[in-house]
């Protein structure tokens, strides 16, 4: 066994030579790993004793792609061959011996091998999508070589993991061998390879799918069409396909030299240093500074909902999708049957899809009972209460909660924003209450706020933080504010946009701004979505403001078929005349003389808020680090992955901009503009917002 260097050794067995790489966590292309795979295979080319090679990797996974940490930063310049070009001329065969997950330039590096022997679990992809790049080390010239055109774009679009199954049915893998028998097994077929001789087949050299594909020059354009709305905005998907075509009508170098263009363009995108920020943001929000990793856990093994409204149902659907048994409680049979008959409709829905088998609407459906006693939640290990806002109500189920629950079970309320130490203070088991704030549809959004009250304690937030990934969610520790961060965040800007209307600006304009940044929607869209009715009450309305009388007149949103828009058949929207009249009388009742106001100043407004809002929370530590304030509105509130987030975004403003427009405004508006003292301190000190 020789030390290649510190992540590589190399031992030669029986003539054939295996590369083990072991660089924890897993295996990324770090500089040191590409050098000691250029010095490895070096030395095992060089070895006359070495007939063929093997390349594994110790550790959870195969090389799971370029180290995303090293991007942005200053490389060290690649001198001579790289580890690619040293594999694509060895004159003896190299079989890649794939584990765990294969990715990016992982799977690139093993398809410059000139085999693929794999265990049984593992998959393959391409991912780069995700961080706004391209597989930028040969994937987009080798895998249509083996796949043709039409997979390989499908691959590298999704940046799907591929089992190896599927793989193999492409060449990508030439062999699959049980998980435990993976190193044997990829020495033997090398020496099989040795046995047979005959010519070295190098992926780059194959011409038969993409030759097949020169005559369908539609696909492409097909291809684009059909995902031109899940492009909108981001850069890497049609560099993706440039590059397919180039792979299916150039020469390998011609193509490769089009790849390395386009992969130079997206690395130095503010898109892909968003997306590459990203990456990072949604794994640090799993962790908890003060409740460490090894923190015990409390088993879920049984979850119950009170409520089996739109909520409740949802939050309902989450566990059983997860294999967790779950009872639904409600107080009326008829709204019993109601909630579990939507449910129903909606995994029939999905099934209709393909998504789901229908036996697994019928197995997800048997996880779920209902219930009109809440003395059923007896023995269960969680209860999430998800009944309307009204905090008499809530407190008087706690209260029961805590009567009937065993001990030790977890008491959550799915609260959007009401106080929990006062929920948790009538219970005798404050330590066992937190918030688990889902966002609508629940069995759809990935966000979930994991709201911490004063007592929670660390075994109930590390047990939910936990069981959040186990459901499909991404969590993200909040705490106890009105609005907790996402909705505290999206008031701030909801007061401003209250603001621009009644200057000049129209809902319609407001969110134009909004949606042309990259939002799927703006505010005015959002509430009749919502419906504009949440919270509001005809006994106490008296025509106050827009919304109020929007509601008066029965305008209460897209449910109503008309509310900021109208509605036709279809729910496609137009603007209303009718809110218009009632915005101009407000003015005119506030002897406001309107004025034409920018896109630019609109987006402004509604942003500059939202930046310091977050801030704010910051300070009064309701969020743990401003990267999860991004994580929240990515995957809460639809902010453009490739935008990174309110406070990625604040940094690419510049800190001292967000100060400078803030004072500006504070000027013209007073202290809804007041800087938070933390920008201050950012700006004083040259830091970054997103690194608070
Ligand atoms: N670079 C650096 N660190 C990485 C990493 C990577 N590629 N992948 C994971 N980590 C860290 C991660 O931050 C975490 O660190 C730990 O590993 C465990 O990750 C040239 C340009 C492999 C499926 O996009 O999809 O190749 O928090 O929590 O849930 O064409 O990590 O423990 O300190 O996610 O089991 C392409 C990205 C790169 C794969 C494992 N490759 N990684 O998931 O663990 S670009 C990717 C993943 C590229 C080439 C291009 C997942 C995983 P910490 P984890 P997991």
């Amino acid at each position: 066994m020789k030390q290649i260097n510190e992540v590589v050794t190399l031992s030669i067995e029986d003539g054939i030579a295996v590369l083990t790489l072991d660089s924890p966590p897993v295996n990324a292309l770090s500089a040191a790993v590409r050098a000691g795979l250029q010095q490895g295979f070096t030395a095992a080319i060089d070895d006359d004793a070495v007939q063929a090679i093997v390349l594994i990797c110790a550790g959870r996974t195969f090389i799971a792609g370029a180290d995303i940490s090293e991007f942005g930063g200053d490389k060290t310049e690649q001198t001579g061959p790289d580890e690619r070009e040293i594999m694509d001329n060895s004159p003896k065969p190299i079989v890649a011996a794939i584990h765990g997950t294969a990715l990016g330039g992982g799977l690139e590096t093993a398809l410059c091998a000139h085999y693929r022997v794999a265990a049984q679990s593992a998959k393959v992809g391409l991912p780069e999508v995700h961080l706004g790049l391209l597989p930028g080390a040969g994937g987009t010239q080798r895998l249509p070589r083996l796949t043709g055109a039409e997979v390989a774009l499908d691959w590298m679009i999704t940046g799907r993991h591929v089992p190896v199954a599927e793989a193999a049915e492409y060449g990508v893998v030439d062999e699959v061998v049980p998980d435990e028998s993976l190193r044997e097994d990829a020495i033997a077929f090398a020496r099989r390879v040795v046995a047979e001789g005959g010519e070295l087949r190098r992926v780059r050299d194959r011409d038969d799918k993409v030759a097949a594909d020169r005559d369908k020059p539609e696909l492409f354009a097909d291809f684009r069409k059909k995902h031109a709305r899940k492009f909108r905005g981001f850069k890497a998907p049609e560099a993706i396909v440039q590059c397919v075509e180039a792979a299916v009508n150039l020469p390998y170098d011609e193509g490769r030299e089009v790849e390395k263009r386009l992969f130079a363009e997206l690395v130095s995108s503010p898109e892909s240093a968003a997306q590459r920020y990203y990456f990072f943001a949604e794994r640090a929000a799993a962790k908890v500074p003060d409740v460490p990793r090894d923190t015990p856990r409390i088993p879920v093994e049984s979850v119950g909902i009170i409520g089996a409204g739109t909520m409740g149902g949802g939050i309902a659907m989450n566990f059983a999708n997860a294999g967790i048994p779950v009872t639904i409680v409600e107080q009326q049979p008829e709204a019993l049957e109601r909630g579990l008959g939507v449910i129903r409709k909606n995994y029939e829905r999905t099934a209709s899809k393909g998504r789901i088998t229908s036996a697994q609407v019928e197995e997800r459906m048997g996880l779920i009972t209902g219930s009109l006693t809440k003395d059923d939640l007896a023995s269960v290990d969680l209860v999430i209460e998800a009944v309307f806002e009204l905090m008499d109500v809530k407190k008087s189920i706690f209260t029961e909660l805590d009567e009937i629950c065993k001990p030790g079970a977890i008491l959550a309320t799915n609260t959007s924003g009401l106080d929990i130490d006062e929920i948790a203070a009538v219970t005798e088991r404050p330590e066992a209450v937190i918030g688990m704030h889902f966002f609508s549809p629940a069995n759809v959004m990935k966000l979930l706020e994991v709201v911490r009250a004063d007592h929670t304690s660390k075994e109930v937030i590390a047990t939910v933080m936990a069981l959040a990934k186990k459901i499909g969610k991404i969590p993200a520790l909040v705490g106890v504010c009105p609005g907790f961060v996402g909705n505290r965040i999206l008031y701030a800007r909801r007061r401003e946009s209250e603001r621009l209307l009644m200057e000049g600006a129209m809902p319609w304009d407001i969110d134009t701004a909004v949606t042309n940044f990259g939002l799927p929607m703006g505010p005015y869209q959002m509430s009749d979505l919502a419906g504009l009715d949440i919270g509001w009450r005809k006994e106490e309305s008296a025509g106050r403001t827009v919304r109020e009388v929007l509601c008066e007149m029965d305008r209460r949103g897209q449910k109503t078929g008309a509310g900021y828009y109208d509605y036709d058949e279809n729910r496609k929207a137009t603007p209303s005349p009718v809110a218009a009249k009632i915005i101009e009388d407000f003015r005119a009742k506030e002897g406001v003389a309107p004025r034409e106001i920018s896109e630019e100043e609109i987006f402004e407004r509604c942003t500059l808020p939202m930046i310091n809002e977050g801030l704010h929370i910051l300070e009064e530590g309701k969020a743990v680090r401003a990267s999860d304030i991004d994580v929240i509105y990515v995957n809460g509130y639809g902010w453009p992955v490739y935008r990174g987030g309110p406070m990625f975004y604040a940094d690419q403003l510049g800190a001292e901009h967000v100060l400078e427009r803030l004072r500006f405004y504070e000027e013209k508006y007073g202290s809804d503009f007041t800087p938070s003292p933390l920008l201050e301190k950012v700006v004083a000190e040259g830091g970054r917002i997103s690194e608070l």
